[in-house]
């Protein structure tokens, strides 16, 4: 298995069904939405979470092609979270992807309303897939999507990495923030799989904690690229971290003890997946995570 080869076909699967689900507003009336929300989705980005979703799918031996919609779903939450996270009342951050932010291009006025179609157009999509297989095994799956991403997930670390800035947080706090606000959508991408494709409770187990490693990699590489990559490669500026006072296992560990933290995580992440055979492409995705430039 080439996983770069792997990687990429799945991605771009998910990028040429992305748009259909809003194709209907487009050159409507709603023609300045769908051109606001289409920028941001097509604006590159590594299509992680659906990738993610759709590898643990074909872990349990799953057709990927009929979960192409709860994989858009997930990349539509995170388009939103990233359109709302760059808003000048939040990170006000000018670069995203190497293009401009979306409220740049559209005003903060429809980029917040981009945003907020995404995230309801992403439960438009897991309302239609519930309706249509009637599983409960599917509505587990939408659930712990809404879960992940609401109150007690992704916006629960939102808020309190807000509230954080230019305050020096204890471990248990900047732990908190990044589960939530990065590890939770991560989370949700691998287990509403592992749900809608029925997996055991040691199998959902052990996800789990592989998803909690990976979420803590993942982070903690986002903060080092902060410090150590280049604006080409990450394509938005480095020090935004520094310069908005954020908590980070950089602030928190410096880069070294970071990097050692990040190999660590990665290894109990691949230590998690023991009881799969057949998780060559899972293990890999986590080394990637700790060698990726952007
Ligand atoms: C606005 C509710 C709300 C939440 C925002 C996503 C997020 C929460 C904040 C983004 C800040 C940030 C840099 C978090 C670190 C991890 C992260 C989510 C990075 C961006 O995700 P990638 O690397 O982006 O998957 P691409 O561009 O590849 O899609």
């Amino acid at each position: 298995m080439d996983f770069r080869i792997r990687y990429n076909e799945t991605k771009q699967i998910v990028e040429t069904n992305l748009l259909q689900y809003i194709e209907d507003i487009k050159n409507s009336r709603q023609n300045t939405l769908y051109q606001a929300m289409e920028y941001s989705l097509t604006a590159g980005g590594k299509r992680f979470r659906p990738v993610l979703h759709l590898e643990v799918i074909k872990l349990f031996g799953g057709n990927i092609l009929q979960f192409l919609d709860t994989a858009c779903a997930l990349e539509y939450i995170h388009t939103y979270s990233l359109i709302h996270d760059d808003l000048p009342a939040m990170d006000n951050d000018d670069y995203r992807r190497g293009k401009l932010t979306n409220h740049k291009v559209y005003g903060e006025d429809i980029a917040i309303l981009a945003g907020d179609a995404l995230l309801n157009s992403a439960f438009e999509i897991l309302w239609e897939k519930v309706k249509s297989k009637n599983m409960f095994s599917v509505v587990k799956g939408a659930q712990i999507i809404a879960r992940n991403a609401g109150v007690n997930g992704m916006i629960a670390g939102q808020v309190l990495d807000i509230q954080s800035e230019g305050k020096d947080v204890d471990l248990d706090t900047l732990l908190y923030i990044h589960n939530k606000k990065t590890g939770a959508l991560i989370e949700a991408s691998i287990l509403s799989a592992a749900f809608m494709m029925e997996a055991s409770e040691q199998q959902v187990d052990a996800l789990r904690q592989y998803a909690t490693h990976l979420g803590l990699a993942f982070q903690i590489s986002d903060d080092i690229l902060d410090v150590t990559g280049t604006f080409e490669d990450l394509g938005k500026p480095i020090g935004s971290d520094d310069e908005n006072q954020k908590s980070t296992f950089i602030s928190h560990y410096g880069v070294e003890k970071s990097k050692e933290l990040l190999c660590l995580h990665v290894e109990k992440a691949i230590a998690s997946l023991n009881i799969f055979d057949e998780a060559e492409f899972l293990i890999e995705l986590a080394k990637y995570v700790a060698s990726r430039n952007n």
